[in-house]
């Protein structure tokens, strides 16, 4: 499958890891929009967000929880920071693999661009 993130989960494309499990794999985004901009990726390929099944939910809870960690870890969890999840091309999703962007280390507008 010609998929970038599972490029990434199979090794075969070099990346900069933050974290890692059975189930997850947190990578700093390429091309960062934030200070601390990193992905939580399921190792699991889910296209898109409508994709994700019953038996998803906990792993969708995961990556939250995670994120929340790494959030902590990054020195951002008190300063603020905003999770996003792109779906489609028109709210910005370019890569078919689920994955949450968490920003943080600078302060967020609202409504977003
Ligand atoms: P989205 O546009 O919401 O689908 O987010 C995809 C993100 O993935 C985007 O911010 C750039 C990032 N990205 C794409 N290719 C790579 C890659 O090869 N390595 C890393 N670390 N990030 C990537």
């Amino acid at each position: 499958m010609d998929c970038i993130f599972c490029k990434i989960i199979n090794n075969e494309v070099k990346s900069s890891k933050v974290y890692e499990d059975e189930d997850l794999i947190c990578i700093r985004d390429i091309n960062p929009q934030a200070p601390v901009h990193v992905l939580i990726i399921p190792k699991k390929h889910i296209a898109k967000l409508h994709e994700l099944k019953e038996e998803d939910i906990n792993l969708v809870g995961k990556m939250l929880k995670i994120a929340c960690q790494i959030a902590e870890k990054e020195g951002i969890k008190d300063f603020g920071y905003r999770i996003v999840i792109n779906t489609n091309r028109n709210a910005g999703q370019s890569v078919d693999h689920i994955h949450f962007h968490l920003l943080g280390g600078r302060v967020m507008l609202w409504p977003p661009g």
